[in-house]
């Protein structure tokens, strides 16, 4: 099923110059971009993203993470979008990540991991409008 999940290149990956080489990793890997912007997150937006996590003992230190420099965000629309993503990226910590991901490629620690994407529909289904209106994405 053609589905849509949310992306994000987040700042440690922004700031080393790895966007281009992660973007282009997307779209050699089947992913259309429907959407994208560069923009920097307030830490009350990057706690209002990560609400789900927000009894978690990371939740202060990520959102400040989060905000602390800009991010690229995008819509990437695909066959199986949602689980081909999370594959593509690999586990949360970089040291633990599959040879060959973005996350091991690219991330830095457990908290400075380059990417972000969407986990499930449901979360997806949050993600997306967080960022884009309707008449932002193709
Ligand atoms: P994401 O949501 O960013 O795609 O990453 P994920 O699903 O692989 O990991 P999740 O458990 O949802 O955690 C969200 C982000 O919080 C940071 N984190 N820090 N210090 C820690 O133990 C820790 N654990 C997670 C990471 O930036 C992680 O991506
Ligand atoms: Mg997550």
């Amino acid at each position: 099923m053609l589905e849509k999940t949310l992306s994000i290149i987040k700042p440690d990956a922004v700031k080393a110059g790895y966007s281009g080489k992660i973007i282009t990793m997307l779209e050699e890997n089947g992913f259309e971009i429907k959407a994208m912007k560069k923009i920097r997150l307030t830490k009350k937006q990057a706690e209002g993203f990560y609400i789900v996590h927000k009894n978690r003992p990371f939740y202060d230190s990520l959102t400040t993470f989060m905000s602390s420099g800009n991010i690229i965000v995008m819509v990437l629309e695909k066959e199986n979008a949602i689980a081909d993503y999370r594959n593509l990226m690999g586990a949360t910590d970089p040291a633990k990540a599959q040879r060959g991901t973005i996350r091991a490629l690219y991330g830095k620690n457990i908290e400075e991991n380059a990417v972000h994407g969407s986990d499930s529909k449901e979360s997806a289904d949050f993600e997306i409008p967080y960022f884009f209106s309707s008449i932002e994405i193709l």
